[in-house]
């Protein structure tokens, strides 16, 4: 028997609703629940983490329409089966199997994921896709589409900075976001009293998201104000957080003891009153849409159906070791190109403006999102002036929250495939970013290739402004304005990192790394961002910088993972010194005074991209110099400058006549303020002469 009912609202979009294909959907969310609940026990997979109590979610999906969007969590399997119809793809993954929809048996079970539904990748870390669902209604609301995105966490997840994030997101730009706060009580032991203060609905009025609280124990109220909140949101009216009420009838997960925290009695209530299936289906024989023994067959039938399904996936392959690092990252395939436009001298920042609108006059989709980028200055440091003057709306200012900048990028990007520029004003302050970027770079590896996500996060980095470090002048960018950064980036697997040292190749590297499928991070110097080319102690620029400086019009690129070697003097190298950023600058500087001096070579290695670096540059220089500096403006804590140290002693251990050298900054945790000791904590020109000479002595 099939019965269709409308929800009450005339003006839905929702589909009509087949109520019982969506109890037969609850059931086999139920029944699948309680098949992986006994294999975890019998020792089949090391874990699982079930949906029982929330099944009434079917109902929420059921309220939107195929091509909306969706966030979900671990409890999520009614959703899931609700959207896709796959019942193969939960067991694939428990059971671990290349075939596995959402991580071909990569990540563990419930972690739902797909890209052709419209699912975005679940994390294990609780509520954090939530900056990113942002983004997705950040770039739904842009292209004035008709879609919406659901976003679901637990009463737990509501009290994370992601879902504060995502609450000022949508609540700031007024997104096309429902979320939907799956309320069972408890965040492991933890009850939902203590996740936040108040009301939850007033909590969100207040702060300017409609608000409703729903009993999710009844399937078709769940239904009604879902159709009707779906609509609310798809209008146009803003988003709206719904506060669905929900019995957890399980232990918090297979490695939990429910006993352990929770009283029988409550126990015995919340299953008593608060299984949605059960409910539901009390409901359908109520009102005569089906029988009482209808109840048993159905569950023995979706039974059957799973079993079937079971035995045909323990065929299905397993994971080799061979592909343990497939899908790390996603470097673009440069294409060879010779800039046409007419050259004309640039500092890095003009470079790094006509970067931005060349991006934003080939790709209608390009914005750039950071705190006052919108403004008429063009950000505090200028980046986006151009863009704000040429390109109307292509600059927006962001609220003061640097996870909320990533999150709209990062989600802005999934949408489309095409990368969306996250600025952040001083790299110092991506810590509070610092979760949503590290699951941006590992959702390639996460989905097995599945998601990509297209990532371009610009930001000032190392020492103050004006010029490099020796021309005079102290930054005086001190705590908060002045770390290198490429320490914490280059050290999350699934990023790249670029640092440009000339405007030339700023240009030229910021249009490549729009290309990229995997997260970029762009450390801009501020010291280089008026700086001119560098030059000796006798002022003379340095002839192998100075045409670095001279910057072509229109579209150019170069390629990532590719360094510029840059030979000072003539005749065979004494000595490669590797470096990126600033510190090129003070290489050439050093080796220049250092070849006016004693005559010969000294070849600088510019980096330019640290992660990936170029491997097969570095041991090249090495192996004809056979003596090596590397000189990072990093702390000398662990850093990447001590890992590429590390690198080339593991690697080039027998093309060396002498100890490799390595000069950084000092192991405090920045520059002080005065110039006096902030000189004293940074390397310069000198420093790295004087290395130079006692390795010449050696
Ligand atoms: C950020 C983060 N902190 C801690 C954990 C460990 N953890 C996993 S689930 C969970 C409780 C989540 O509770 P809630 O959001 O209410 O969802 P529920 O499991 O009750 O449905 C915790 C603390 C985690 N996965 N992520």
């Amino acid at each position: 028997m099939t019965v269709n009912i409308r929800a009450k609202e005339a003006s839905t979009p929702a589909e009509s609703l087949d109520i019982l294909l969506l109890y037969r959907t609850m059931v086999t969310a139920r029944v699948t629940n309680d098949l992986l609940k006994t294999r975890k026990t019998q020792g089949r997979f090391p874990f699982y983490i079930g949906c029982a109590g929330h099944e009434s979610m079917a109902a929420v999906v059921a309220a939107l329409n195929y091509d909306d969007w969706m966030s979900l969590y671990y409890r999520d399997l009614a959703a899931w089966l609700q959207r896709t119809g796959d019942i193969y793809g939960p067991l694939r993954e428990a059971y671990s199997r290349t075939t596995g929809p959402m991580s071909a048996g990569r990540n563990m079970p419930s972690h739902y994921s797909s890209k052709r539904h419209r699912i975005l990748p679940t994390f294990s870390e609780v509520a954090a896709l939530a900056p990113f669902a942002g983004g997705v209604g950040f770039s739904l609301k842009w292209h004035k589409r008709n879609e919406i995105i659901l976003f679901t966490t637990g009463d737990g997840g509501v009290a994370t900075n992601d879902f504060n994030a995502l609450f000022r997101q949508t609540a700031v730009h007024q997104l096309p976001v429902l979320m939907v706060i799956e309320d069972n009580g408890w965040a492991i032991t933890a009850p939902s009293t203590i996740q936040w203060g108040g009301s939850l609905v007033e909590w969100a009025k207040g702060g300017g998201v409609y608000a409703e609280e729903v009993d999710g124990t009844d399937t078709m109220a769940t239904y009604e104000a879902s159709v009707r909140l779906v609509e609310h949101v798809r209008s146009g009216k803003g988003p709206v957080l719904m506060h669905l009420r929900l019995g957890l009838l399980d232990p918090h997960s297979s490695s939990t003891d429910i006993r352990s925290y929770r009283t029988k009695e409550e126990i015995e209530i919340t299953k008593a009153t608060k299984d949605p299936v059960k409910n539901f289906g009390h409901w359908l024989v109520e009102h005569g849409y089906l029988q009482e023994d209808d109840i048993e067959r159905i569950r023995k039938e979706v039974r059957a159906e799973l079993e079937h399904a079971e035995t045909e996936i323990l065929q299905e392959p397993e994971p080799g070791a061979d592909r343990v690092l497939k899908d790390v990252l996603r470097v673009p395939t440069w294409q060879e190109n010779i800039p046409r436009g007419t050259k004309k001298q640039l500092p890095m920042l003009g470079a790094i403006n006509e970067a931005l609108i060349e991006l934003a006059q080939r790709d209608p989709g390009f914005f750039v999102y950071g705190q006052d980028v919108g403004s008429p200055k063009g950000g505090v440091f200028g980046a986006t002036a151009m863009l704000v003057t040429q390109c109307p709306g292509r600059a927006i200012s962001s609220p003061l929250n640097e996870q909320v900048i990533v999150g709209i990028a990062a989600g802005a990007g999934m949408v489309d495939g095409n990368a969306r520029c996250a600025e952040i004003q001083f790299v110092d302050y991506h810590q509070s970013a610092a979760q949503t970027i590290r699951l941006a770079a590992r959702i390639l590896y996460q989905t097995y290739g599945g998601w990509t996500v297209p990532l371009l996060i610009r930001t000032k980095s190392g020492s103050g402004g004006g010029g490099p470090i020796s021309s005079g002048g102290a930054g005086g960018g001190a705590f908060g304005h002045s770390n290198a950064g490429e320490q914490w980036f280059t050290s999350v697997p699934g990023m790249i990192t670029i640092c440009p040292a000339t405007p030339f190749d700023a240009k030229g590297l910021l249009l490549e790394a729009a290309r990229a499928q995997s997260p970029v991070a762009f450390l801009e110097r501020g010291r280089l961002y008026r700086s001119e080319p560098p030059k000796d102690s006798q002022g003379n620029i340095i002839a192998a910088m100075a045409e670095y400086w001279s910057v072509p019009e229109g579209y150019y690129t170069l390629p990532i993972g590719k360094a510029r070697r840059i030979r000072i003097g003539n005749g065979p190298t004494s000595i490669a010194i590797i470096s990126w950023g600033t510190m090129v600058l003070e290489s050439c500087t050093a080796a220049a005074n250092s070849v006016n001096r004693y005559g010969g070579a000294i070849e600088v290695v510019d980096l330019r991209t640290l992660a990936p670096f170029d491997e097969e540059a570095v041991a090249a220089a090495v192996r004809e110099a056979n003596r090596v500096i590397v000189v990072t403006e990093e702390d000398d804590l662990t850093s990447f400058g001590r890992h590429l140290h590390s690198w080339i002693v593991q690697n080039c251990f027998y093309d060396l006549d002498a100890t490799p050298s390595f000069i950084s900054a000092l192991p405090a945790p920045a520059a002080p303020y005065n110039a006096t000791e902030e000189s004293a904590f940074y390397p310069t020109a000198k420093t790295i002469e004087q290395k130079i000479e006692e390795l010449l002595a050696e």
